[in-house]
């Protein structure tokens, strides 16, 4: 005697859902800073080198969980346990919202790129269903879905504040500011003097590691006459602030 089962469509099986930042072109350029209240309005040349600290950390893997900025790329790896050719749907949810909003369906490609400039900073969760209604009856067509780990996303950049320049007896400067970041958190921070060379500098407390940092550091005695300093900061999703002052040494 034969057993038979009709045969029934099983449903597509995700193994992971990935996130990470999309590939892009060379670091993007930084904001030019507004000059400090009181200033004269000279722009400073921008020193363009990547600073040693910054190349390493950019080959350094990615949390999951981020934080991110720009754009994300979403990728996945499903199968069909009957090998029926799937279709994939993409979307959205913030951590404080009940309902997953779509970003794209439809898709044939294994990731999609997600600007989330879209979204306003804060906490997301990315779910991607697989669908094999392309080699199956509507009627019998299954879906496979996986969800993220909730991740940050933040596009605001860090902020320098209160910038000042005192110049002591033996005319080597002290800087003081304040820097901020609301959301990922500040990550590190450089200086430069009249358009020269990045030097990377620590906060107060020794460590770029929080949401507000002070600064207070020393730069060697400058020749007489105007120079500029600039100070900028990362925070951990590798956005960028910085400000700028005017003074001189007589
Ligand atoms: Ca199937
Ligand atoms: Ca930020
Ligand atoms: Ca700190």
């Amino acid at each position: 005697m034969i057993l038979s089962y009709a045969q029934s469509n099983r449903r597509p099986v995700f193994s992971q859902v990935q996130i990470q930042s999309a590939p892009k072109p060379p670091r993007r350029p930084m904001p030019t800073p507004a000059p400090q209240p009181g200033q004269m309005g000279l722009q400073p040349p921008m020193p363009a080198q990547p600073t040693p600290s910054r190349a390493s950390k950019a080959q350094a893997p990615l949390s999951p969980r981020g934080p991110f900025a720009e754009t994300i790329r979403i990728s996945w790896q499903a199968t069909d346990p009957n090998k029926d050719d799937l279709v994939y749907a993409v979307y959205f949810r913030g951590e404080d919202e009940k309902t997953w909003k779509k970003l794209q369906d439809k898709l044939n490609a294994a990731y999609y790129d997600w600007d989330t400039h879209a979204v306003p900073d804060g906490l997301y969760r990315i779910r991607v269903v697989a669908s094999d209604a392309p080699t199956n009856p509507p009627a019998e067509a299954e879906e496979g879905e996986k969800t993220t780990e909730a991740f940050l996303v933040d596009n605001t950049p860090p902020t320098v504040a209160g910038l000042a320049v005192r110049i002591a007896k033996d005319k080597s400067l002290a800087v003081t500011a304040q820097c901020s970041d609301a959301g990922s958190g500040l990550a590190e921070g450089e200086y430069a003097i009249d358009g020269g060379e990045w030097t990377s500098l620590a906060p107060v407390d020794g460590l770029f590691d929080s949401q507000g940092e002070a600064l207070d550091f020393k730069v060697p005695a400058l020749e007489k006459g105007e120079h500029t300093l600039v100070v900028r900061v990362r925070d951990q999703a590798e956005n960028s602030g910085a400000a700028k002052v005017v003074f001189t040494v007589e």
